[in-house]
């Protein structure tokens, strides 16, 4: 399900994401994206100075990618993405929420131009999208009830317990973390975003929730019911880059070297810090190295 931009407020800028009649979004109707399939016969660079933008999947999880109070989209994917775009001359960048599930599916069939939700790079993904230069690295962690009752702190812990639950989002990083561990689905839950996660841990339904740490971090700040585990020692590195269809591998040999410039640049670092990632892991990380992670 995706929730879509309004047109009327395209036009004041800002690449607002609206919140659709939940039946409009429920539908999921082709004119979500405002993309189309018209990306697959026009190049995208040409298409966003065209139309003023490109359309970005995000999933609205803080601080990853963020919906602000008046639509408009932030979070540091997407705002490297209006960085970069906006030096190859597109103006601004279209939002649309939607899950990690959805992401690939719907870049392929061009309901939008360019993922940009920190969708962290693995071998299965990187057969399937072009990843450009990586954006985001960080790691995982845990939520758990306060103090940790049942000591869960890494793969191993989730493992050895199979007892124990662990909320996931489907399609999500983490879930691919459980399966390549051989942790059956009877030991995880399903959660649609952050927040049912948290509440899922909170009410007993899960021991723990996973999901990367700055994510929970974020959650933890208006919610102090729950805890953050350190960085799960034994989960992949998460790595994300901006990802396109495998139509438009022109647009990324133009992309990746416009990114790589922003990121030698000051203002990626202060943006990077802005959000709480680390501007030395991004620039030193590979696309290589994070698409050779199992999964
Ligand atoms: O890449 C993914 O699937 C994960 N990325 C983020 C930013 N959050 C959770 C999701 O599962």
């Amino acid at each position: 399900m995706s929730l879509e931009i309004s047109r009327r407020q395209l036009v004041r800028g800002g690449g607002l994401v609206a919140v659709t009649a939940p039946l409009l979004a429920a539908c999921g109707s082709s004119s979500d994206s405002g993309s189309g399939s018209s990306s697959t016969s026009m190049g995208l660079l040409e298409k966003g100075k065209k139309q003023g933008y490109l359309s970005v999947a995000i999933a609205n999880e803080p601080p990853y990618t963020k919906v602000e109070a008046d639509g408009t989209v932030t979070g540091a994917g997407p705002e490297i993405f209006r960085a970069v775009v906006k030096t190859l001359g597109i103006p601004d960048i279209q939002g649309i929420v939607t899950g990690y599930d959805s992401m690939i599916p719907g870049l392929k069939a061009g309901r939008w131009d360019a993922i940009t939700a920190g969708l962290f790079m693995k071998q299965s993904r990187c057969a399937e999208v072009l990843y450009s230069h990586p954006t985001l690295v960080s790691t995982e962690s845990f939520a758990v009830p306060n103090g940790n009752p049942k000591n869960i702190t890494t793969i191993a812990d989730v493992k050895n317990n199979t007892g124990l639950k662990i909320a996931v989002l489907p399609g999500g990083f983490e879930q691919g973390i459980l399966k390549d561990a051989n942790i059956p689905a009877s030991q995880q839950v399903n959660v649609k975003d952050g927040r049912s996660g948290i509440e899922t841990v909170k009410a007993g339904r899960a021991d723990a929730f996973l999901l990367p740490t700055l994510s929970l971090n974020s959650l933890h700040e208006n919610d102090k019911g729950f805890d953050v585990t350190a960085p799960v020692e034994d989960a992949p590195k998460t790595g994300s880059g901006h990802a396109f269809s495998k139509d438009h591998k022109a647009f990324l040999d133009v992309y990746n070297p416009a990114l790589k410039k922003y990121k030698d640049s000051d203002a990626f670092a202060t943006l990077m810090n802005k959000w709480g990632f680390d501007a030395k892991a991004s620039r030193e990380a590979t696309t290589e190295e994070l698409c050779s992670t199992p999964g």
